[in-house]
């Protein structure tokens, strides 16, 4: 069976876990934090998630594992099947880490600590959200789902890079429901689904257990 190695309180980990939970794959979970000896044979840049496959063989970054699910596991395809509207949702899947994931993640550190970030940073990471949310506004439909008719991948990457881009809100003071028409009701719809509520209960039961572990 394969095994996904993680901790629930990640959004990365909750990318590849939703797709296979959507997919009715059946898994094993690995709690695992990355800094435990011997990660790096799973993963050799030491971050969550990673995988295991059936035959034994290590992947890491969520959107190479997510690719490989849907390779893996072509039943309720994340994916389209047309060319174009397949990188189009890749894409999505991009800009959505690249331009508001990455850059609010530089201001977890402050969030968790309950300090405050310097204001050159708050200026770096404002710049570079401004390009995803008008990635997003450009690309997305939100009709219902974020690529248009069919939910896919897309609605899995941006809805768990919003975990993190709302923490790095509270510094921002960027509101992205706001800024993003259309983001406020599709997020309440993604987030109704069967699947995306088990994710959520996980997280929520792997909390104390994550923060106890930053703490270290
Ligand atoms: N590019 C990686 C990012 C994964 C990532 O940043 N994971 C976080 C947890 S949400 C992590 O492992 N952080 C530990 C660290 O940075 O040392 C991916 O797509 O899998």
């Amino acid at each position: 069976m394969p095994t996904l190695h993680g901790f629930s309180y990640s959004n990365y980990y909750n990318m590849p876990k939703h797709a296979l939970l959507h997919k009715g794959v059946s898994f094993e979970e690995d709690l695992v934090y990355p800094s435990a000896p011997g990660y790096n044979k799973l993963n050799p840049a030491m971050k969550v998630p990673s995988f295991t496959t059936d035959a034994g063989q290590h992947l890491a970054e969520a959107a190479v594992i997510c690719e490989y699910i849907e390779e893996a596991y072509p039943q309720k395809p994340l994916f389209p099947t047309d060319t174009f509207e397949r990188n189009r949702v890749r894409q999505l899947m991009h800009v959505a880490e690249l331009y508001l994931e990455l850059p609010n993640r530089r201001l977890l550190p402050f969030g968790f600590s309950g300090t405050t970030a310097p204001e050159p940073l708050i200026e770096e990471v404002k710049a570079v959200v401004e390009r995803g949310i008008n990635s997003i506004n450009a690309l997305a439909s939100f009709d219902p789902w974020v690529a248009g008719a069919e939910y896919t991948m897309a609605d899995i990457y941006l809805f768990y890079v919003l975990a993190v881009a709302d923490m790095g809100s509270a510094s921002t003071g960027i509101d992205l429901n706001e800024k993003i028409p259309g983001l406020n009701s599709w997020r309440g719809k993604f987030a109704a689904d069967e699947v995306a509520q088990k994710v959520a209960a996980d997280m929520q039961a792997n909390k104390e257990s994550f923060f106890k572990y930053i703490s270290g």
